[in-house]
């Protein structure tokens, strides 16, 4: 490998290491930056990869609030303000029990690449919080979003930062989390946070964003390789914000979804699944995908007993990994390789683990990479954002075609950027350099920053 993109690996690999994630993440960008590295020291003489790979600030903060009983509970918050290159720092919220430091850290970074891609001028972040939203009430969740976001403001604004959702956090939330920023702050700063609804300042097509995306890519990935969606079988991890419109946008691009999960477990339906029964159990109830059998008795559930999800032993032409990091790993990446999958995309952030990414590329399958093909939900952000400045709204129809264009766009520069650098069809390196060279060009432009 070249010798500068090795030490800064192993300088992070001292500086990071209790932190996985932001390392997993962190190497699999900057070794496959070899073929621009290799050809222009400008690189190396700017101190690039150091900069890019230290976030500009984090904030730690403590989040009290007190639950239906009465007790005093006590979270973490974060907010790591990874890079403000090209534009206010954007990205997501998690509330999530696994969310740590690392976490929080692998995911901001990746969102700057991400941001990159869309074209669109937005920075990079990622914050959250080890609060787990699952059982609680709404009441609880209201005040956990107001304590939160009492010390969240005074980091964040329309220009600065601009929050969303992500695992654990959808309307619900973004409403909460709005409404206690309007106080505090007495203005209406309609964007400052993204994913509202569309009563006070949303944008549509928001919820359906990521994964009608996801779709978008895909269909052109598969178009460039004479394939296409209609008529083949897909099987979709989670079964949140992201799984639930991707498979939508499948069904109606002509393919089968058999299959979904959560992380209890996955259901199987031969006859193709039911998403109104889907979205009743989890947009409505907030139940488990197992409820789905209540009303499809003869569908299939099979329970997570081990760390591998159930899902990648079916049988699939293509698998849309949607729920949460490492889900996909090697072993899963064999299993569907031995049943025939042509292609996989990423609809949540880092989902396949490098050995499994390494696999699927090695057997010739066709991966659509996260930072490129997730990044239709950070990019109709930015939309909500400039109807926000704007005081005005797009239709659903106007949104949609905005969107499919910017998918359409990134899949194109990932295709380019994979040629250019002599590894035509790897679309892993193709996105991380097409999104690293629009940063390194801004950060010599900006001086040292
Ligand atoms: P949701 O909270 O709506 O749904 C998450 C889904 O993933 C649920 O089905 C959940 O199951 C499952 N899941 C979460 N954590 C785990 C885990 N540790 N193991 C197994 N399953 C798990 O989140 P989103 O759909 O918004 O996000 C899904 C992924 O997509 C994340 O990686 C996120 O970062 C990424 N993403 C989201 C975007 C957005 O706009 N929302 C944009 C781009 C990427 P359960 O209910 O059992 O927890
Ligand atoms: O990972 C992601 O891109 C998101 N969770 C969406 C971020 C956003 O600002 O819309």
């Amino acid at each position: 490998m070249n010798s500068y993109i090795e030490r800064v690996i192993s300088d992070a690999q001292q500086k990071n290491s209790n932190q996985p994630e932001f390392l997993q993440a962190l190497k699999e960008v900057l070794s496959s930056l070899e073929p621009i590295i290799d050809k222009d020291d400008k690189y190396e003489k700017n101190s690039i990869l150091e900069r890019m790979t230290e976030p500009e600030r984090i904030i730690m903060f403590r989040v009290p609030w007190v639950d239906d009983n009465g007790k005093i509970q006590v979270n973490r918050g974060y907010r790591i303000q990874f890079s403000s290159l090209i534009g206010p720092y954007k990205g997501g919220l998690r509330f999530h029990p696994s969310v740590n430091l690392s976490v929080m850290k692998f995911l901001g970074f990746e969102q700057i690449f991400k941001n990159a891609l869309t074209g669109l001028p937005i920075g990079g972040a990622k914050g959250g919080s080890d609060f787990n939203p699952k059982g609680k009430s709404d009441a609880e969740v209201m005040r956990f979003c107001q304590s939160f976001m009492t010390e969240l403001y005074r980091h964040i604004g329309q220009d600065v930062d601009v929050p969303a959702g992500d695992i654990g956090v959808g309307g619900r939330e973004i409403g909460y989390l709005f409404g206690q920023y309007k106080r505090i702050r007495n203005a209406y700063e309609g964007g400052v946070l993204t994913g509202k609804a569309i009563c006070y300042g949303g944008s549509l097509a928001r919820t359906e964003a990521t994964g009608y995306g996801l779709l978008f890519y895909m269909r052109e990935m598969l178009k460039q390789h004479n394939s296409s969606m209609e008529g083949k079988t897909v099987t979709i991890s989670g079964s949140g914000n992201v799984a639930i419109y991707a498979a939508q946008k499948a069904f109606s691009m002509g393919a089968k979804v058999v299959a979904m999960s959560d992380s209890n477990g996955c259901i199987y339906d031969e006859n193709g699944i039911d998403l109104d029964c889907i979205k009743e159990i989890k947009e409505v109830k907030r139940g488990r995908i197992k409820e789905y059998l209540d009303c499809h008795p003869n569908a299939k559930y099979f329970e997570k007993t081990g760390e591998n999800s159930p899902i990648w032993e079916i049988k699939t032409d293509i698998a849309l990994p949607c729920a949460t990091q490492n889900e996909l790993q090697l072993e899963d990446a064999k299993k569907l390789v031995a049943n025939g999958v042509i292609a996989v995309g990423e609809g949540a952030n880092m989902p396949t683990t490098l050995e499994a990414t390494e696999y699927f590329l090695a057997n010739k399958v066709l991966f659509a990479p996260a930072k490129a093909a997730n990044a239709g939900g950070v990019a109709t952000s930015a939309i909500e954002m400039t109807q926000n400045s704007i005081r005005y709204y797009y239709t659903f129809d106007e949104v949609e075609k905005k969107l499919d264009r910017i998918m359409t766009n990134i899949f194109h520069e990932c295709k380019v950027a994979a040629d250019e650098a002599g590894v035509s069809g790897n679309y892993v390196v193709g996105a991380n350099i097409a999104a690293f060279k629009k940063l390194a060009d801004a950060m010599i432009a900006q001086g040292l920053v």
